[in-house]
């Protein structure tokens, strides 16, 4: 085609971002560089959002963050090698989370890579990420960038969400092809994440599973939060009267202040009751592999997910419904019409909420010399009842895990936090990606470890000026900041104590205040989100607050001869 090309004429470039508008991509989170910082340029003039981040790996947390919440894939630009490696780690972690994320890194020359002969920043980048998403493509003529980009979009969105990796070698950028004929090779793809209906005996099976139970149980992941059908699982939970109990990600997807919310209740739900609605949640380590004390007496499972290999992963499960959240939610609704709801369960239940939050409430409100992670977070709650629309992003050990049992979610969709892999930087990166997409105001709440892997971004934060409040749970340390010191040695575990995170954000063009007490947080909080401006909050924590590995301590390994 290359010879007879004639009349107007476009090229990789044009192509690719003419593929990505008719897809409905209007961000691009990246960072630029040889070979596609023409891409970011072309991008903005097309009058294109394209956030410009300081590491890859910041840019990618956004993209997948972005679709998370959008529920279309969010895109991540970077350039060959380095910039690839960076990136990979939040394509990886997309994955993991079932998050829809496109990769897309410019390569080098395919015959210098594949002979090895050291071009530019050269790696073999389709294969290193293989592994590591759902689907990777490498796109090799320009006619073919229309196709690629609808495969990407349909890998990433369809059954389970994830990651998909494109690798664009960068001589396809300036390839040139007929304009009219590039046009013709795009297209959207219709219905990418198709519905799938589980099936009639699968549905019977579960109905008749739950009609049995006496204390049934409704859990909630953070795939429900994704299937976007809120009202649907809301009403679920009010038409069967089952009490429910969300992941962290899926508080909020029915609001924990709704009377049936058992998450307060979390211990007593999980060992007591003997038929566990799954809704878009594995049975992973976060919930000890549906097996031990946890789950105490014997447990019959439903589980809802798209993916059927999923099911039977760790423990038998009873009544599998392979399906999409919204088709198998409205079934079981349909064949539970009139069920007897477990009155008694759930007040049972609704009085040990009751108790653990009454429990907690005071210590809230407790002073101390030093703020402590309960009377900062208390104060912090208390400012954000009044904002229930704002998204909150959390990561941290104790700061993760206080939050999360401490700030109450109202909305769906609205906590973005460490994920499957409890894993630590994702907080600047989703803050940007939680505001540019919702336009609305964004905090983030990261202890001062958390905070570190990711930092610089906050100076994305300011140059597009995004409503987002940072607030560093600031205890000298991860897990604490009160270790001694070895001899000759600063602890491993502590950070220098004299780190100015509020002049950090200043120097950096935003606001920044250092508070020392609840008042003053809360004064400081209240006023960054009236103010929109970004913010951060150098938020002074006991530093004997904190304990090792916060909640998940029994993951730890120590030394069982002792320290030598
Ligand atoms: O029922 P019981 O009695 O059991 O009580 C439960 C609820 O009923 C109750 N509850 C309530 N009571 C009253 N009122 C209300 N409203 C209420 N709500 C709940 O509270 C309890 C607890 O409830 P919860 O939280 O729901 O349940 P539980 O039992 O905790 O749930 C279990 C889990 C496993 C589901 C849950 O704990 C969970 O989701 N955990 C996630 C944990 C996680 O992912 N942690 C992050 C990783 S830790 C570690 O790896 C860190 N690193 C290493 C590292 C990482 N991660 N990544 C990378 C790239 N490199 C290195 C590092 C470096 S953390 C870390 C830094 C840490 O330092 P920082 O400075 O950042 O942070 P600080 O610790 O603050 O210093
Ligand atoms: P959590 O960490 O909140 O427990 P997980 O990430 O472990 O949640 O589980 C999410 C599950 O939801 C995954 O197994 C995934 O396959 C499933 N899932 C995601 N989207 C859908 C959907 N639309 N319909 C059904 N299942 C889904
Ligand atoms: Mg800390």
């Amino acid at each position: 085609e290359i010879q007879n090309q004639t009349g107007e004429l476009t090229d990789g470039f044009h192509l690719l971002m003419d593929a990505l508008e008719m897809n409905g991509i209007t961000n691009i989170y990246g960072l630029l560089g040889i070979p596609v910082t023409e891409v970011g340029r072309m991008w903005q003039a097309r009058g294109n959002k394209f956030y410009s981040f300081r590491n890859e790996q910041n840019a990618g947390y956004a993209a997948s963050v972005a679709g998370y919440l959008t529920k279309k894939p969010g895109v991540c630009l970077t350039v060959s090698a380095p910039g690839f490696l960076n990136g990979l780690t939040a394509l990886a972690n997309a994955t993991t989370n079932c998050f829809p994320m496109i990769l897309i890194s410019g390569s080098s020359e395919r015959e210098i890579v594949d002979l090895q002969q050291g071009d530019y920043e050269e790696m073999d980048q389709l294969n290193m990420a293989r592994p590591h998403c759902k689907a990777a493509y490498r796109i090799n003529r320009p006619e073919d960038i229309g196709v690629a980009v609808v495969r990407a979009v349909r890998a990433a969105l369809s059954g389970r969400p994830g990651g998909v990796y494109l690798d664009i070698p960068a001589r396809l950028f300036s390839q040139t092809m007929s304009a009219e004929e590039g046009k013709k090779s795009l297209w959207v793809p219709v219905d990418p994440a198709p519905a799938q209906i589980p099936a009639p005996e699968a549905v019977k099976r579960a109905v008749d599973l739950i009609k049995g139970a006496k204390k049934p149980l409704i859990l909630l992941g953070k795939g429900a939060a994704y299937a976007q059908c809120d009202d649907d699982i809301k009403a679920l939970v009010e038409e069967t009267g089952i009490p429910f109990t969300p992941m962290s990600m899926a508080k909020g997807l029915v609001s924990d202040t709704h009377p049936q919310c058992g998450a307060a209740a979390r211990s007593m739900v999980l060992q007591e009751s003997d038929v566990v609605i799954l809704i878009g949640a594995r049975l992973n380590w976060l919930l000890s592999h549906g097996k031990g004390k946890t789950w105490g007496s014997p447990k019959q499972f439903v589980q809802i997910d798209i993916k059927a290999d999923e099911i039977d992963s760790n423990v038998p499960i009873a009544a599998p419904l392979v399906g999409d959240v919204q088709s198998c939610v409205n079934a079981l609704r349909a064949g539970l019409k009139g069920m007897a709801k477990p009155t008694e369960w759930m007040n049972a239940v609704a009085e040990r909420a009751a108790g653990s939050r009454s429990k907690l409430a005071s210590k809230l409100s407790t002073p101390t010399p030093i703020m402590n992670y309960h009377n900062s977070l208390g104060t912090i709650r208390d400012v954000l009842k009044n904002y229930p629309d704002i998204i909150l992003v959390n990561e941290g050990a104790n700061a993760l895990d206080n939050a999360r049992m401490v700030i109450d979610q109202y909305q769906p969709r609205k906590r973005v936090d460490t994920g499957t892999w409890g894993v630590m930087g994702v907080g600047m990166g989703s803050a940007v990606a939680a505001a540019a997409e919702s336009g609305k105001p964004v905090v983030a709440i990261c202890g001062d470890s958390a905070f570190g892997f990711s930092g610089m971004e906050f100076e994305t934060i300011t140059r597009y000026n995004l409503p987002v409040t940072v607030i560093i749970m600031n205890n000298g340390g991860i897990y604490r900041g009160d270790e001694a010191n070895p001899e000759h040695q600063f602890s491993c575990m502590k950070f220098n104590p004299e780190t100015r995170y509020d002049m950090f954000g200043k120097s950096l063009g935003g606001e920044g205040v250092r508070v020392e007490t609840p008042e003053d947080l809360a004064k400081a909080l209240e006023a960054s989100i009236k103010s929109g401006k970004p913010t951060m909050i150098d938020a002074i924590i006991d530093p004997a607050a904190g304990v090792e590995s916060g909640r998940i301590g029994n993951l730890n390994i120590v030394s069982t001869i002792g320290k030598k």
